[in-house]
């Protein structure tokens, strides 16, 4: 499949399986899974036809493992703005994590910490390489060093996505530095 088209069909599967299922009249359920057959009907219906072959080679070959599919059925494995949940287990960080962002949000960041804005979660890399291209998508990238050791000592949670992406709740300013 060219590259183009496999980016578009991704993009199609975020909008849908992480923020606006109802849009092509989707049905995903508490863990986010939506029908393969309902996702490929949904979609024909509504003028982005792609086949079962398509979507196996998208979530397959997906750069940063965004999506699983298990039997008939497909989910995004992160980066939801409706309500899912992921079961995702607590888990021990490493002793730090890093946030790539832009300078335009530095500022705020480090006074009221970070928030997990429109997501569920705020998402954590565990190496400063991601967190750079990250926080590339907004311009030119600044990368923020979290205490995610002493975070956890001092009792606050993590989970990590099946794609390694390392989530908390929120991250307070005191883990916090540039
Ligand atoms: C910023 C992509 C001001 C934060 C990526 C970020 C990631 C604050 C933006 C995933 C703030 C939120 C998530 C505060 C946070 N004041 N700005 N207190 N707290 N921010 O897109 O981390 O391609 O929701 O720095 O690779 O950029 O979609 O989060 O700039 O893994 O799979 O608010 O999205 O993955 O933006 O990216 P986002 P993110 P996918």
């Amino acid at each position: 499949m060219d590259e183009r088209r496999a980016t578009r069909i991704s993009k199609y599967l975020a909008l849908h399986l992480r923020h606006r299922p109802e849009r092509i009249g989707l049905t995903l359920d508490a863990e986010g899974w939506a029908d393969v057959t309902e996702l490929l009907a949904a979609a024909a219906r509504h003028a982005f036809p792609f086949t079962r072959a398509e979507l196996e080679h998208v979530v397959a070959a997906n750069d940063k493992k965004r999506y699983e599919l298990a039997g008939n059925r497909v989910r995004a494995v992160q980066g939801h703005s409706v309500p899912v949940e992921l079961n995702l287990p607590p888990t021990p960080p490493p002793e730090f994590l890093y946030h790539g962002t832009v300078r335009r949000s530095v500022e705020s960041i480090l006074r009221e910490g970070l928030r997990p804005m429109g997501r569920h979660d705020v998402h954590l890399s565990p190496d400063r390489e991601t967190a750079r291209r990250v926080g590339a998508r907004r311009g030119e990238p600044i990368i923020l060093t979290v205490d995610a050791g002493r975070m956890a000592a001092d009792g606050h949670e993590f989970r990590v996505s099946a794609n390694g992406v390392w989530l908390a709740g929120s991250v307070p300013p005191e883990y916090l530095r540039e």
